[in-house]
C-alpha cells in the first residue's frame, strides 16, 4: 500500500464528511452521520486497520494524520450538534414568546339590568325595616288570586278579558297578593306578619308604552295588633325617602280596592321637577307610585287572623314604573328588549 494513496483517500474522506455534515439539519440525521463517518465501520476506522500493511516508518505519519482527521471530524460534529440544539431552542422561544408590550384586550363587563337593580334596592329598603321577602307561584288558583282577596265573582278583574285563565280553577296571577294570603296562613297565629312579595304578574292587556301583559309587582303586608293607617303612611314615607331622596314626601288620596278598606292611592313629589310642575306630573307636582290600604276584615279573617283583634296595612307598586320614573325611560317595552344601547347606559352604575 502506498502511503500517498492513503493520504489522498483520507483527504477525500475528510472533504466528503465535512460537506455531508453541512447538509445535516436534524438531530436524528446527525447521529446517522456520526455512525457513518466516525463509527466502527467508518472508512476512517478501516484506514487505520490498514496500517499493518505499511512500512514501519510510515505508520506514525499516517497514524497522526488519521487522528488529526478524526479529531477534526469530531469537533465539527460537536459544533454542528450545538448549532442544531441552539436553533431548536431559538425556534421554541420564538413560538412561545409573549409580547409584553401589547396593549391588553379590554374585558367586556356586564351590568345589572336597571329593573333588577330597582327591585333589589326596594327589597333592601324593606329588609332594613324588618320585612321578610317571600316569593311564590306564578300559576295560582282562582281561590287565592281572587276569592281570598275579597274580589267578588262579578268583579271586572275576574273577567276572561283581563285574566289569563289556564283552566276553570287555574290562572296566571294578576297580582302578588295571593302569596301574601299564603304567607298569613303560614304565619298564623304568629304576629307581626311583615312581608314583601316581589314577582311577575300577568294581565290580558294590549302592550303599549305604559302597559305590559307580563310585568313585576312588589306588594307589602303588615299584620299585628293595633296597626293603623299612620303606620302605613310612615312606612311608605320612609320608603319614598330611601328610594327617591331624603326630601321626599307622600300624600294619600282616597281610592278603592276590594282587598283593602279604606284604600288609597299614594303619590310622591314629582321626581322630574321636585314638585314644581312639569310634563311628567301633568303640572300637579305629584306622581302616583303606589296603591295601598288597610287590609279588609274579610281578607284577615279568611287567612285566619281575627279581624276584631288584628289589623293590617298592605300596599302594591310596579317596579317598572319606578325604574322608568327614576331613570327617565319613556317606554316600558325598553325594559324587556335588552337593547345594549339602553343597557350600556347603566353599566357605570353599581
Ligand atoms: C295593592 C293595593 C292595595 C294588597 C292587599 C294585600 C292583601 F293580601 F293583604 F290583602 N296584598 N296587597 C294591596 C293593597 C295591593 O296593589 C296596588
Amino acid at each position: 500500500m502506498d502511503i500517498r494513496q492513503i493520504e489522498e483517500q483520507l483527504r477525500g474522506l475528510r472533504e466528503e464528511a465535512l460537506s455531508s455534515l453541512e447538509k445535516v439539519e436534524q438531530n436524528r440525521l446527525l447521529d446517522d452521520w456520526r455512525v457513518q463517518y466516525l463509527g466502527k465501520k467508518s472508512p476512517l476506522t478501516q484506514v487505520s486497520r490498514q496500517m499493518g500493511a505499511l512500512a514501519a516508518e510510515d505508520r506514525p505519519v499516517l497514524g497522526g494524520l488519521v487522528n488529526q482527521v478524526r479529531d477534526e471530524l469530531q469537533r465539527a460534529f460537536e459544533q454542528a450538534k450545538n448549532q442544531l440544539e441552539e436553533r431548536a431552542m431559538e425556534a421554541r422561544f420564538a413560538a412561545e414568546s409573549v409580547d409584553v408590550t401589547l396593549p391588553g384586550r379590554p374585558r367586556r363587563r356586564g351590568a345589572m339590568h336597571p329593573l333588577t337593580r330597582i327591585i333589589q334596592e326596594i327589597e333592601d329598603v324593606f329588609l332594613g325595616m324588618g320585612f321578610e321577602i317571600a316569593e311564590g307561584p306564578e300559576i295560582e288558583t282562582d281561590r287565592y288570586n281572587f276569592e281570598m282577596l275579597n274580589v267578588p265573582k262579578d268583579h271586572p278583574a275576574r273577567d276572561m278579558q283581563d285574566t289569563f285563565y289556564l283552566t276553570d280553577e287555574l290562572l296566571l296571577r294578576t297580582q302578588t297578593s295571593p302569596m301574601q294570603v299564603r304567607t298569613m296562613e303560614r304565619m298564623w297565629p304568629e304576629v307581626p306578619v311583615k312581608v314583601i312579595v316581589p314577582g311577575r304578574v300577568y294581565r290580558r292587556d294590549e302592550d303599549d308604552a305604559t302597559h305590559s301583559h307580563a310585568f313585576n309587582q312588589i306588594e307589602g303586608l303588615v299584620v299585628d295588633e293595633g296597626i293603623r293607617m299612620s303606620d302605613l303612611k310612615g312606612t311608605l314615607e320612609a320608603f319614598a325617602k330611601a328610594v327617591f331622596g331624603p326630601h321626599q314626601a307622600v300624600r294619600l288620596r282616597p281610592s278603592f280596592f276590594p282587598f283593602t278598606e279604606p284604600s288609597a292611592e299614594v303619590d310622591v313629589r314629582c321626581i322630574a321637577c321636585d314638585g314644581a310642575g312639569c310634563r311628567i306630573c301633568k303640572h300637579t307636582g305629584w306622581i302616583e307610585i303606589l296603591g295601598a290600604g288597610m287590609v279588609h276584615p274579610k281578607v284577615l279573617d279568611g287567612a285566619g287572623y281575627d279581624s276584631t283583634r288584628y289589623s293590617g296595612f298592605a300596599f302594591g307598586m310596579g317596579p317598572e314604573r319606578i325604574a322608568m320614573l327614576k331613570y327617565g325611560i319613556e317606554d316600558i317595552r325598553q325594559l324587556y328588549q335588552n337593547d345594549l344601547r339602553l343597557l350600556r347606559q347603566f353599566s357605570r352604575i353599581l
